[in-house]
């Protein structure tokens, strides 16, 4: 008995193995097809948010003295890209610099230092708000 469903088992294991490396393939096709559907769609909507015919494009390098560390540069980033006019944002720790591309017909050079100040971040001569760094974790707080 074992030995008749033995061959059949080792069959149908390799007609599994065989199908589902296929469907592995078709899998893989699609996925990276979703990916690359996805990654183009994300540059459309960035070329969108960017190009939505900002005439006045400006960039700004912030002096950030105060960030610490990586929370500080994610809270900046995820918190000043929500402010309205704002393009894209990077911030470069170890320059303790932020990179600010914004729509100046929106904001001035202070808005942006202002919206980093809210965060609780000092910005070039802007010192932070109070309560906004005191909420901080104390990561991101300057060292006493
Ligand atoms: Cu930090």
């Amino acid at each position: 008995m074992k030995n008749s469903i033995l061959p059949l088992l080792i069959a149908s294991l390799l007609l599994v193995g065989a199908c589902g490396g296929g469907d592995q393939k078709a899998i893989d096709t699609t996925s990276h097809d979703q990916a690359q559907q996805a990654s183009s769609s994300e540059q459309m909507m960035n070329h969108d948010h960017e190009m939505a015919e900002v005439a006045n494009k400006a960039h700004a390098m912030v002096k950030l003295p105060t960030i610490q560390c990586d929370v500080c540069k994610a809270a900046i980033e995820g918190g000043l890209i929500k402010t309205a006019g704002i393009l894209s944002v990077m911030v470069d720790l170890d320059g303790k610099m932020g990179h600010v591309n914004y729509d100046g017909d929106v904001l001035s050079l202070e808005d942006v230092e202002q919206a980093i100040a809210d965060l609780g971040y000092q910005a070039n001569d802007r010192l932070a708000e109070p309560s906004a760094y005191a909420s901080l974790p104390d990561c991101c707080k300057v060292p006493q």
